[in-house]
């Protein structure tokens, strides 16, 4: 019995996704291995591109299996953007005990699926593509359509001229650049506990884990509010700024920002700092992801805000994402969730964060640099 457990352990190894380093590097990666990516078990000290500028980029599309066929969407008729929604919302990333899985809302996709973007790998900056929402719908899993699927968005990609992307996914692949944890904050601990997202922990009675979790009504930090139109130049300034202390990160126009922090209900809250002077010196900002609860009798949603940016020059980080926090709870949010990337590390435990059991490994497509530390990564776009 023992040997047939131990093969089935080396055929699930051989074949499933590798959630951990130790097992991504007992398996062999026979799509991963022909692209233009570090291997696992390499040693980066220098930057640039793997593989030079393709000059002749391939014309047809590569093959589906039978019965499929390429489609373009247009995100602006509903209909499509719906069914785009439903694939997602049925097929998308799951906890690893299949209770959770992400329900990015229709707007969100919209305002998300935008262009490519400048990253930036000091001291150079590189014009990539964000990829992200890669997806098979359950009936198709495990007959390698993944690889198709990036196949065909890296020549599309290409004939734009772009030769480098980024990407996160919770999956050991070759190779990351960088390795985050997500933490997160109850702010409804009673709905987290009946849902099973968190438990209670020991010696704890329900009443005083509320009690812990409990927040302030209001934030504290003077002169906060949310972010308006008029915002945009100077907080573009706060976060180049900022940014430019962190090794992988994005550059952003103004337009960019304006597009992806001004506040958008149920999409994207932030709020500025203005001191008694009219200047603006801090922001902190967060996204709206809900997950559907799979399979519980009462509660069908759980309503998770994901810190965002958060740029601090007067005021505290740590009574900056405080105040997060009550704003959070104040917009009726169950969870706030962080990854422990940039500065993130030096306020979690403080404010009752508690670490979660999954990474989200950064990667970057046909771009090499050493890997670095979870506090030089920042975060990408939701
Ligand atoms: S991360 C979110 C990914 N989505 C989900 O987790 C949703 C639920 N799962 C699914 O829909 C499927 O399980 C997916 C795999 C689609 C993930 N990233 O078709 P298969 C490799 C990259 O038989 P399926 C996000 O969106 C796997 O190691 N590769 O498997 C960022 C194996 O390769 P190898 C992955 O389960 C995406 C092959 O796929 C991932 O039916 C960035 C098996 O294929 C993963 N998350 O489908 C994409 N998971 O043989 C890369 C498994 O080598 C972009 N695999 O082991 C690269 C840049 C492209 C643009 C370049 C421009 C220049």
């Amino acid at each position: 019995l023992q040997e047939i457990q131990k093969a089935i352990e080396l055929f699930s190894v051989g074949q499933g996704p590798a959630k951990t380093m130790e097992e991504a590097t007992r398996r062999s990666y026979q799509f991963w291995d022909t692209q233009p990516v570090p291997k696992l078990g390499e040693t980066v000290t220098s930057h640039g591109c793997i593989e030079p500028d393709k000059d002749s980029i391939r014309e047809e599309p590569y093959s589906l299996p039978q019965g499929f066929s390429w489609d373009t969407l247009d995100l602006g008729n509903p209909a499509v953007l719906k069914e785009l929604y439903t694939l997602l919302n049925e097929n998308y990333v799951e906890d690893d005990d299949n209770m959770f899985r992400f329900d990015y809302s229709p707007e969100f996709l919209l305002c998300s699926l935008d262009d490519p973007y400048l990253l930036f790998d000091p001291p150079r900056e590189k014009m990539m593509v964000e990829i992200n929402f890669l997806c098979v719908h359950k009936k198709l899993r495990s007959k390698r359509v993944a690889p198709v699927l990036i196949r065909e968005i890296t020549r599309r990609v290409n004939l734009e001229g772009i030769f480098q992307a980024v990407y996160t996914a919770g999956v050991v692949l070759p190779k990351p650049v960088g390795t985050c944890r997500y933490w997160h904050r109850s702010l409804n601990p009673r709905k987290l506990i009946e849902v099973k997202f968190s438990h209670l922990s020991r010696n704890m009675t329900m009443q005083r884990t509320m009690k812990l979790y409990r927040l302030p009504e209001a934030p504290k930090t003077s002169g906060l509010r949310p972010m308006t139109v008029k915002d945009v130049p100077a907080v573009h300034r706060l976060l180049n700024e900022y940014l430019s202390l962190f090794n992988l990160v994005p550059v952003m126009s103004p337009e960019e920002v304006q597009h992806w922090l001004l506040p958008q209900e149920n999409i994207i809250d932030t709020f500025v700092v203005e001191n008694s002077d009219g200047k603006l010196t801090d922001f902190l900002s967060f996204y709206t992801l809900p997950s559907t609860i799979m399979n519980h009798p009462v509660h069908h949603s759980l309503k998770a805000a994901y810190s965002f940016y958060n740029v601090h020059t007067t005021t505290n980080l740590l009574d900056l994402m405080g105040d997060a926090l009550i704003l959070a709870k104040s917009k009726g949010f169950d969870v706030f969730n962080a990854l422990d990337l940039m500065e993130n590390k030096t306020f979690l435990e403080k404010l009752k964060f508690g670490i979660g059991d999954g990474n989200l490994q950064y990667y970057l497509y046909n771009w090499k640099c050493p890997s670095m530390g979870s506090e030089k990564v920042q975060v990408f776009r939701c």
